[in-house]
């Protein structure tokens, strides 16, 4: 479905085009992207609080959520971060819910969405995300190389998401923050053991150095787990469904942090 889309989308803009786009989107003026690393390595709290309506594995999870209320909650709430789905079809998102919250908050924005093409980082930074997630498992190492490589001369910084260890490989210098994520795509049942053992073998990998910024993704739901992570030298932590699922994410958030 998604191919497709930006398939049709691709066939109306040359990726000249495109460039020349980047080069529009850049144009004096621009506000610059805020940096989720640094907020991330900075902040006290280093999460990364998702706007997320549904998900495959839940259904509706906050159908009525509106992101003209939720991101300003969390940021009040704590946050030091955000992530907006803007996957239609399963997520039940839009772009449209980070232009919304672009002007209301002041902590980076992550776009969270299955990301395969150019096009989509320019529509990332269009509307004003700070940051985007690429996932090893949707592409190849050089798929990978060359979007974060646009991401960067766009001005946004990469969140690189890998679920086993056979993906270590994807990790490179250019890389700005490794996501482990604790849901097995094949089952949805999520594991926080994943990123124990995935940051364990990273150690040993890079040997302590150039080890980057690390993020423990999914399945999070105690103030423990998040304990126990940072522990293990993680710096951000992103949680969905803990907070959406509540009548309240903000307030969620805050008691989350107690
Ligand atoms: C949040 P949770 O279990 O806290 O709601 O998970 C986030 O990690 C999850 O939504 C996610 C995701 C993804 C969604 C992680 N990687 C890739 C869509 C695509």
């Amino acid at each position: 479905h998604k191919k497709v889309e930006i398939a049709s989308q691709k066939d109306a803009v040359s990726l000249q085009h495109l460039r020349g786009q980047a080069a529009i989107v850049l144009h004096e003026g621009t506000t610059p992207c805020r940096s989720m690393k640094s907020a991330l390595a900075a902040s006290a709290t280093g999460i990364i609080a998702e706007f997320k309506r549904r998900s495959p594995s839940k259904g509706w999870i906050n159908e009525s959520a509106r992101s003209e209320e939720i991101p300003v909650a969390y940021e009040a709430g704590g946050a030091s971060a955000l992530s907006i789905l803007t996957d239609e079809r399963f997520f039940g998102g839009s772009l449209r819910d980070i232009r919304t919250a672009r002007p209301l908050v002041n902590i980076p924005i992550l776009r969270k969405d299955f990301i395969i093409d150019e096009y989509q980082l320019l529509q990332a930074r269009i509307v004003g995300a700070d940051a985007v997630l690429l996932i090893a498992a949707c592409l190849t190492p050089e798929q990978c190389n060359d979007l974060t490589l646009l991401a960067h001369e766009l001005g946004l910084e990469v969140l690189l998401e890998i679920h086993s260890p056979s993906e270590l490989s994807y990790i490179n210098k250019e890389i700005d923050m490794v996501g482990v994520n604790n849901r097995n795509l094949g089952s949805f049942t999520t594991d926080v053991e994943n990123s124990f053992r995935i940051a364990g073998q990273l150690r040993e990998a890079t040997n302590g150095t150039e080890f980057p910024l690390l993020v423990s993704e999914s399945g999070i739901s105690s103030p423990a787990t998040l304990h126990n992570l940072r522990a293990a030298g993680f710096h951000g932590f992103l949680i969905g469904e803990t907070f959406m699922k509540t009548a309240s994410p903000g307030d969620a958030l805050k008691e989350f942090i107690k």
